[in-house]
């Protein structure tokens, strides 16, 4: 077989995509009728693709690229632990530096006294863990039917067969048999989608106390665990009231359930601090990391577990493990980037400086005639595109339409902007400056503009019926 590299034509190299490569949450026929857009390299928060165009990449790769790109101490340490120890596992009895000294790390970083670590490779994996590490905790405890997990509509947990379960997704669990058994859904703090005519910290409250409703419906004796993510991400960043996680932890504290908080994209400084859990006052038994624990540069997840759930769990076997836990060289690479993170004081830097700044900026655009709103907490913001702002109307178009349209601008003003259905998200690498800030900004507002114009064009600016 030739060797394929960057140098080959882009239509040659996006064929052989096409032939060859199934990608994830993408239609393959469509990907070959429009062909990939083929990145080649990257620099800070700046992509090139294989036709030279400078990209800036809105969303820190998938939420991840926390550090940015190009840190060749990232190279150098996984360079140094593949020679000295490429792989050994943290089954049978056995450890290694690299493990020991991420998680003596993480424990310290984390909050309270989450102090315990279990290693996996993806946030979809560490959520598998957290479903048997809950239901293992109480069956330890002499309840055994305590094992439902309750999560939330339009949540976000993953892929496999139980972080999609976990997960609120109905296009996913309308493929393959989802949701496994005992998970439940109860309604997301959504206000500008769902809140309709009530008070914005009423309808918090209200989509709080359903978790209580839920408890008083199913029985407290088979409730395992809440899993929630602080702030929905692939949800559409979408960020809860004030008055929503005090009375989420109010009720799982009045309740005998563990409060499990998905940390995979607030984690590690996204939201300003060290964890959302710290920016929304949550104490959570557990929590899920992942994405900026390596910044992506290599796979690594992890639950990070209380010491209450480490000594229930402890006297037993706990029947669960993966290859990769604890890899040494992603753990390594982890570690240098906690130190990258720490040392050049980004995380800090995100609350005090950039965040603050992002937030003005990004308010502005609700000025524009076709946004809704637009929100941000630290460094991850997003934005409603409306047809009738003035009562935060629906589109008339199937919901995604617009967000699709909006989304195929934004790759043609080279910003990496997603759309959740007619939401549109931004979750930069947070070592961002001020002027990239200003060039966002001003490639948002070209997008919206265009957006807007072609949206009028095509006769699609009408709105649902309220
Ligand atoms: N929990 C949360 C909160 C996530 O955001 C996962 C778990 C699963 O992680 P893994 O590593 O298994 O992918 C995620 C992942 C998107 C998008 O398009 C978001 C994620 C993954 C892929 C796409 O917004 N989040």
């Amino acid at each position: 077989m030739t060797m394929i590299t960057n140098h080959m034509p882009t239509e040659t190299l996006r064929a052989l995509d096409a032939a060859h490569h199934m990608h994830p949450f993408t239609c393959a026929e469509e990907l070959e009728a429009r062909g990939a857009r083929i990145i080649t390299q990257a620099e800070g928060a700046w992509l090139t693709d294989s036709e030279g165009n400078q990209i800036l990449d809105g969303m820190a790769g998938l939420w991840c690229v926390n550090i940015g790109y190009g840190r060749p101490e990232l190279a150098e340490a996984a360079a140094r632990q593949m020679r000295e120890l490429p792989y050994y596992n943290t089954f049978f009895q056995t450890s290694h530096t690299p493990a020991i000294s991420l998680a003596a790390r993480l424990a310290e970083l984390a909050p309270g006294d989450l102090n315990h670590v279990f290693f996996a490779s993806s946030g979809s994996e560490a959520n598998d863990t957290n479903m048997r590490l809950v239901r293992h905790y109480w069956a330890r405890q002499g309840k055994p039917d305590k094992s439902v997990i309750i999560s939330r509509r339009n949540a976000y947990h993953g892929s496999t067969m139980g972080a999609a379960s976990l997960g609120g997704m109905a296009a996913m669990h309308a493929q393959g048999g989802l949701p496994v058994a005992d998970v439940h859904h109860i309604g997301q703090p959504y206000w500008y989608g769902e809140g309709g005519d009530m008070d914005p910290r009423e309808f918090a409250l209200m989509r709080a106390r359903e978790l209580e409703t839920a408890i008083a419906e199913i029985g407290e004796n088979r409730i395992a665990a809440f899993i929630a993510e602080p702030v929905q991400g692939a949800g559409g960043v979408i960020i809860p009231h004030e008055a929503y996680w005090p009375e989420i932890q109010r009720i799982c504290a009045a309740h005998e359930i563990l409060l499990i908080a998905d940390e995979v994209i607030c984690g590690f400084g996204r939201t300003g601090n060290w964890f959302g859990s710290q920016t929304f006052d949550i104490k959570p038994d557990i929590m899920t990391v992942a994405k900026g624990l390596t910044s992506g540069y290599l796979p690594m997840s992890a639950s990070i577990v209380s010491d209450d759930v480490a000594a229930v769990i402890g006297g037993d076997e706990f029947a669960h493990g993966y290859t990769y836990s604890g890899h040494p060289v992603t753990a390594a690479v982890a570690l240098e980037n906690l130190r990258i993170l720490d040392e050049e004081k980004i995380v800090e830097r995100v609350g005090s400086v950039t965040a603050p700044y992002l937030a003005r900026r990004w308010a502005e655009l609700a000025e524009h005639p076709l946004v809704g709103e637009a929100v941000s907490v630290g460094l991850m913001a997003s934005l409603a595109l409306s047809p009738d702002k003035s009562r935060r109307a629906a589109f008339a178009a199937p919901a995604g339409s617009a967000g699709l349209i909006c989304r195929e601008h934004a790759f043609a003003n080279n910003i990496v902007m997603r759309h959740v259905g007619d939401r549109m998200v931004v979750s930069p690498p947070l070592i961002l400056s001020e002027a990239e800030i200003d060039t966002l900004i001003e490639r948002v507002r070209k997008t919206l503009d265009e957006t807007h114009q072609q949206l009028i064009s095509d006769d699609l600016m009408a709105a649902a019926a309220a």
